[in-house]
């Protein structure tokens, strides 16, 4: 009974790290024309989701100080993920709304 109750306390732990360790998942809505939250701090390895959750179409271009690059149109109700593996600054806009802003800060991941 008690090695029992040791492998529990052992499995418990174990999850524990795996959840410690996981990348997490942010959503970043199109609404009204505006992209929310306007700015956000994320880890390496986090994903972030953009919903549009507007009556129009968008598609969004992130520029990162290596490298420009667009997702696909979404219309409304589509959601497009995208995995941040490099660490840095990122500016996301709009094409059809180009007042349609946000920046995204990517940190160093924990090792
Ligand atoms: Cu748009």
């Amino acid at each position: 009974m008690q090695s029992h109750k040791v492998l529990l306390t052992a499995m418990a732990a174990a999850v524990f790290v795996v959840d410690f360790a996981q990348a997490a998942t942010v959503v970043v809505i199109e609404k009204d024309r505006t992209l929310a939250p306007a700015h956000l701090q994320i880890a390496q390895g986090d994903t972030v989701v953009f919903r549009n959750e507007d009556g129009m179409p968008h598609r969004l271009t992130l520029r990162a100080a290596s490298r420009t690059w667009s997702l696909d149109t979404q219309r409304q109700g589509q959601e497009r993920t995208q995995d941040f593996t490099e660490t840095g600054h990122i500016d996301v806009m709009c094409d059809f709304h180009p007042q349609m802003t946000m920046s995204i800060d990517v940190a160093k991941g924990l090792p």
